[in-house]
């Protein structure tokens, strides 16, 4: 069995079944002994980044390895956005490439020469900011070591993506008979102790709480600990608001769920913050979109506890926390769960309280059914009325799509919906290539823009080559919808690359189904929008389903900034969102017991 051979088998062993590829001749014995694993199905994409990209989506669905393979030099460079992209959204996933031959790899990586050897580039510099775990194989003794050990570092703590580089020569070497180096990881990392005085902390602050609230992250969902997380919450009777990552962690309908804070979140949540006297944040880094750009105004009447896996980002300044409880939530749920919380105060009204906020200020509203063109909001409710309790969903990072689909979707219990958090990249709705294969192949949507869709347009023919049902939703407004508005209200109206009238093109994009062989649907208008969504879901392939948008429509609730004499933006109150309640209805939102 050779090097590759072996890293195959080990990666099938773990169940892992999907690879996203591009073949490569440096990573041409990785390539072979890919195509000799039938358990592991190649995804053959067009670009590196869509590879990692889908590697992280796959991930973060199916709740195993994501798993790419990419060539040396420009196959490595191509995958660092994805990566990247993994590593801050916490992807468990593998990256595999190959390298010119080791005696080329090691005086790179001892060096500061800027190549060596066929497409040779130090790999590791590139990559190490975007890695937990990154190792070159320079001997077949050491393969067994380096893929344990990166496989377990993925997924532990805070997961997220590892790199092994394989130099050409060593691809195709035979194993050793017996391979005497393994990895263990350490028997019991966290002490018990450790996780019951959490518990403690947190439901000794919980039982004085007479506004308590918890704020929930994609860490749940990472720990596995979603149905324990539920039954915390009902058992204390504990209103939830969910981050952008979060979102699919309970359904929208739960009487407990009020919605999803941020700068631009709904005003249900942000107003609820600004209420809450205990803050218990579990699985979130807290982002700056999550907490604003003034976090000291975030949840300034609170006790915040945050629970976090990752210490660095428990670390960093930002919102007034009163205990940093560094933790893994799939130890502490469990437990956090069985914990006795004696509430001192009854906080029944303060959870209707939040219901009612939650059906008050809806981020769908009537007017946006009205107009010549659809509203993105009218779409993003349309679609998800008419999407079953197992849809998965992946909304691109970039583009207005993102806001408005973490404000406007409604999650149902089942539901599972993606996007790009941290980087909110453009371009990551190939990744529904990714969440497509996680899904079993089942029909998957992704929703992004006209100027974003452009970014990993190349997807398009790999999306044909499955023929698989993935429904790609693509918002039209002419353009850089988001980058106007900034221009707007920044730069005095100065518009510069955001149409074509500012030198900026985006094709149609049923234009550009066609071209690709894909089934092209356009809905011009509010009315056509259920029946011809309604064919783009039945229809059993792919389709591209381009959306005519205003190319004004704004994008609200969000918190607002004002521009002062010297030019230096300043937040508004968290709670006080654009556009802005009047004085008296916004001091109404006070909740008084
Ligand atoms: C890779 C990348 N490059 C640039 C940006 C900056 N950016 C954010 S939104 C946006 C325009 C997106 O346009 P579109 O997809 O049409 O969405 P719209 O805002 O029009 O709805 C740009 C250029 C980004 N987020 N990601
Ligand atoms: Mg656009």
């Amino acid at each position: 069995m050779t090097v590759s051979e072996y890293m195959m088998n080990f990666l099938k062993n773990k169940s892992v079944d999907t690879a996203f590829v591009v073949v490569g001749g440096l990573a041409m014995y990785l390539n072979d002994a890919l195509c000799k694993t039938p358990e592991i199905s190649p995804v053959f994409v067009h670009h590196e980044q869509a590879a990692a990209m889908s590697a992280d989506a796959y991930a973060r669905i199916s709740g195993k390895l994501g798993f790419a393979m990419v060539t040396a030099g420009p196959g490595v460079l191509n995958t660092i956005n994805g990566l990247v992209g993994g590593y801050v959204d916490s992807a468990p996933m593998m990256i595999v490439s190959g390298q010119a031959n080791l005696p080329f790899a090691a005086h790179m990586n001892d060096s500061n020469i800027r190549q060596y050897g066929i497409q040779g580039i130090n790999t590791e510099d590139f990559v190490k900011h975007g890695t937990k775990y990154y190792a070159l194989i320079s001997d077949p003794a050491e393969v067994a070591y380096h893929l344990e050990r990166a496989y377990y570092t993925a997924f532990e703590g805070r997961p997220g993506p590892v790199w092994l580089e394989v130099p050409l020569n060593i691809q195709r070497m035979e194993m050793p008979k017996n391979i005497t180096r393994h990895f263990t990881a350490k028997e019991n990392p966290v002490s018990e102790e450790k996780t019951v005085a959490i518990c403690n902390k947190i439901s000794h602050a919980l039982s004085k709480a007479k506004r308590p609230l918890v704020l929930a992250g994609q860490g749940v969902r990472l720990a596995g600990v979603v149905d324990e997380f539920i039954q915390f919450i009902e058992k204390n009777t504990l209103p939830v608001v969910t981050t952008r990552l979060g979102i699919d962690i309970i359904e929208y309908e739960h009487r407990l769920y009020v919605g999803h804070p941020g700068t631009q979140g709904d005003r249900a949540a942000n107003i609820t913050i600004q209420n809450a006297d205990v803050i218990v944040v579990l699985g979130s880094r807290m982002s700056t979109s999550s907490v604003g750009h003034e976090p000291r105004m975030f949840g300034e009447d609170a006790e915040i506890y945050v629970v976090d896996a990752d210490n660095e980002e428990l670390n960093k300044p930002g919102p007034d926390i009163k205990e940093r409880l560094n933790g893994d939530l799939r130890y502490i749920m469990p437990k956090l769960l069985e914990a006795p919380v004696s509430f001192t105060h009854n906080h029944e009204g303060w959870a209707d309280f939040c219901e009612m906020l939650k059906l008050k200020y809806p981020v769908m509203q009537a007017e946006y059914k009205e107009g010549d063109k659809v509203n993105s909001y009218y779409l993003i409710d349309k679609l998800c009325s008419m999407l079953d309790d197992d849809a998965v969903i992946l909304v691109d990072g970039g583009g207005s799509v993102h806001p408005v689909g973490a404000q406007g979707w409604k999650i149902k219990k089942g539901q599972r919906y993606l996007t790009s958090g941290g980087l909110a990249t453009m371009g990551y709705w190939c990744a529904v290539l990714g969440a497509c294969a996680a899904n079993n192949y089942k029909d998957t949507i992704a929703i992004t823009g006209d100027g974003t869709f452009q970014m990993n347009i190349q997807e398009l023919a790999t999306i044909k080559q499955l023929s698989k049902p993935i429904k790609i939703i693509v918002v039209n407004n002419n353009g850089y919808l988001s980058i106007r508005h900034t221009q707007r209200n920044f730069m005095d109206d100065r518009l510069f690359g955001e149409s074509p009238a500012s030198g900026l093109f985006c094709p149609s994009a049923v234009t550009m189904a066609e071209a690709y062989g894909i089934k092209g649907v356009r809905i011009n208008k509010p009315e056509e929008l259920e029946s011809k969504l309604a064919e783009v879901l039945a229809f059993d392939g792919p389709v591209v389903c381009e959306v005519m948008s205003p190319e004004w429509q704004l994008i609200v609730p969000r918190v607002a900034s004002d521009r002062l004499p010297d030019g230096t933006l300043r937040q508004r109150g968290f709670d006080d969102m654009f556009p802005y309640l009047p004085e008296d209805e916004l001091a109404a939102c006070k909740y008084i017991r």
